[in-house]
């Protein structure tokens, strides 16, 4: 992007002076603006010549069925979760929580379910086509986690689109039910620990935008980790702090728990109350917590804290159904569920089958469970554009309670390990993982922490290391960063601290910190982050991106990069996005609420002698073509 003149404040402050041209010869280059018609035509363009850099088997074969949008059953939005909270206010409402009897919901299907099935790649554009009718059809669930986690990360990266417009634009057609978002303590939306100021900004920010719930936890389970992120819901907005324990191990296992038994669940579900939280979450994300165990967990539980508790889980192993029912018949609060054709597997347990399991029980929460299976039928439909992110996972496994890799990662080491050429040793690193975490002192196991488990299994697999040659050739070995990292306290302290003889060989001679690693980071001059990133983008952003910029400065740099050439993309219907348009096929693109375009592919040239092709088409009945090098 080049700035130019009208855009100079220099310039705009009556400031320029008789030498300004002479001295600003750039900034009289004015780029030609392009319309949105002309950006679209270009990104398709793009598409049809070079493909999708994300989809390399476009499958010729595959054709697309039409996703149907469920019919409202009303009219008019009826008052969900969100005006309960408005009108009651946090104390009332979490009295409410506690003592209303029903089950309640959580819907993951815009967050987790595709996190953990399609590498995150979900769009915008094919949640809200069905938001309103979420809003109108089923205002009795009771949150709808749609934010934070890798969502931030992957829109920007990858999908090229704005996730604070993301969550604005949900926020409007659902005013109703509460929304959710994943928070990871003091690396936020990220994978390192930033300033605090900038998590309570980021988090202020959220809350102004439409998040009402944070759940908040620590990649290792440490407290002080997550404090700072309690504090700022409480203190900067009327939403909910819900703090987790992550899950981990088998507190009725004697091999598994001499570290992560009951009464350490219990203790740490009692900080996290005296420290803030007004929900505790229960955060199983690898799906180990089997049914008698969360039986007897909530009911300790239970007996130990005041606040209600929501139960977050992982159906990896496909038993986790029973783990909810069991929870249920023990008090637990909120259960998190996937509509049907997004659960199950890596994703979370099947919202529709468990309405229907819970009919007639003193707990139920009555739904439309018709109107339900229609909008798993519009995902099951949606879930085909994004067929190239499938994991190759085929059916549950009891293997999981071994190895206890998270569902988001199990789906991603393959790739992983593919993209290494290890996927042949595929076994072998998933016993790696398990030795690592021996290595480690059995640590939690979610990201960013369980990111570190993985390069280290795959590091150990790649060179062929044992358990024993870690020690005999550790002086001499150089580990992954992510692992000196973690070994120096980088994302904070695990319970009962790191084995010091690995440590040593890890660190070598560095020495590590055991006080929060945003204890070290310089708060960050926010007005001065302002200006540089306005000197840099110029004005045509807003202070949300400019958040987005600091969370992630190399991938915002390339989101804007993207932007200039092909303008907003979030409105391009998925099969477009993702495999262009075949010969004569054409595409309506709505850019906004009633103006859409028709756009219609005819034919590309063959590439001239610089390799350009010129793609022909109809937008809105006037031919246009598009000159595109083929990158092949
Ligand atoms: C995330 O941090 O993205 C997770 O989903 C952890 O379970
Ligand atoms: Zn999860």
């Amino acid at each position: 992007f080049l700035e130019n003149v009208l855009q100079n404040t220099t310039f705009q402050n009556g400031l320029a002076t008789v030498d300004f041209i002479d001295n600003h010869p750039g900034l009289f280059h004015f780029e030609p603006r392009m319309d949105r018609g002309t950006k679209a035509l270009q990104y398709l363009a793009e598409i049809i010549v070079n493909g999708h850099p994300d989809v390399p088997t476009v499958n010729p074969t595959v054709t697309f069925r039409t996703p149907v949008v469920p019919d409202a059953v009303t009219q008019n939005i009826t008052k969900g979760s969100k005006d309960r909270l408005t009108e009651m206010g946090r104390e009332k409402f979490i009295d409410w929580l506690k003592n209303n009897g029903r089950i309640q919901y959580t819907d993951t299907t815009f967050r987790d379910a595709h996190q953990s099935l399609l590498a995150t790649r979900v769009r915008t554009t094919d949640m809200l086509k069905v938001a309103e009718t979420v809003a109108k059809n089923h205002p009795e669930i009771f949150s709808l986690e749609m934010w934070g986690g890798a969502t931030f990360d992957v829109a920007l990266r990858f999908l090229h689109e704005c996730p604070w417009q993301r969550l604005q634009l949900m926020r409007e057609r659902i005013p109703n039910i509460l929304f959710q978002m994943l928070i990871r303590g003091s690396n936020a939306v990220g994978y390192t620990a930033y300033p605090d100021n900038l998590v309570e900004t980021f988090i202020e920010a959220s809350w102004k935008k439409g998040i009402d719930i944070f759940r908040i936890f620590d990649s290792l389970n440490w407290l002080e980790g997550m404090q700072v992120s309690i504090n700022a819901v409480r203190e900067r907005t009327e939403g909910l702090a819900e703090a987790c324990i992550c899950y981990t191990g088998d507190f009725l296992d004697p091999q598994r728990n001499q570290k992560f038994n009951l009464q350490y669940y219990i203790d740490l579900a009692k900080r996290l109350e005296d420290a803030g939280a007004h929900i505790l979450g229960i955060k199983d994300m690898a799906g180990l917590l089997k049914p008698m165990q969360a039986g007897i967990l909530v009911s300790e539980l239970k007996k130990s804290i005041n606040i209600p508790i929501h139960l977050h889980t992982h159906d990896t192993s496909s038993i986790q159904s029973a783990t909810y029912l069991k929870a249920i018949e023990a008090g637990v609060d909120v259960i998190d569920v996937a509509l049907a054709s997004m659960s199950g597997l890596t994703s979370q347990p099947n919202f529709n089958s468990i309405v229907a399991m819970m009919q007639g029980h003193a707990r139920e929460m009555p739904m439309n469970l018709h109107k339900l299976n229609e909008l798993s039928n519009y995902w099951e439909d949606v879930r085909e554009y994004y067929y190239p992110f499938e994991s190759q996972l085929k059916a549950g496994t009891a293997e999981v309670f071994d190895h206890e890799i998270p569902g988001g990662q199990y789906s991603n080491l393959r790739p992983q390990a593919r993209s290494l050429g290890l996927e042949n040793q595929f076994t072998d690193i998933k016993k790696n993982y398990v030795v690592v975490n021996k290595l480690f002192g059995d640590i939690v196991k979610v990201t960013p922490s369980s990111k570190v488990v993985g390069d280290m299994a795959l590091f150990m697999t790649a060179n062929d290391y044992t358990e024993q040659d870690i020690f005999d050739k550790g002086e001499t070995i150089s580990f992954p960063d992510s692992v000196i990292g973690l070994f120096r306290g980088d994302l904070g302290q695990t319970p009962g601290g790191f084995p010091q003889t690995l440590q040593k060989l890890i660190l070598k001679n560095e020495k590590p910190f055991t006080d929060r690693p945003n204890a070290h980071l310089q708060p960050l001059d926010l007005v001065k982050e302002k200006s540089t990133f306005e000197t840099k983008y110029g004005k045509q952003y807003s202070d949300l991106d400019l958040l987005s910029a600091l969370f992630y400065p190399k991938v915002f740099d390339e989101y804007h990069q993207f932007k200039m050439s092909f303008g907003e993309v979030y409105y391009i219907p998925s099969p477009n996005f993702f495999y262009g348009l075949r010969p004569n096929e054409e595409t309506l693109i709505e850019l906004a609420p009633g103006k859409s375009i028709l756009i219609k592919f005819l034919h590309m040239s063959q590439a001239d002698e610089n390799g350009y092709k010129q793609v022909f088409f109809k937008l809105n009945g006037q031919t246009r073509s598009i000159f595109i090098k083929d990158k092949s």
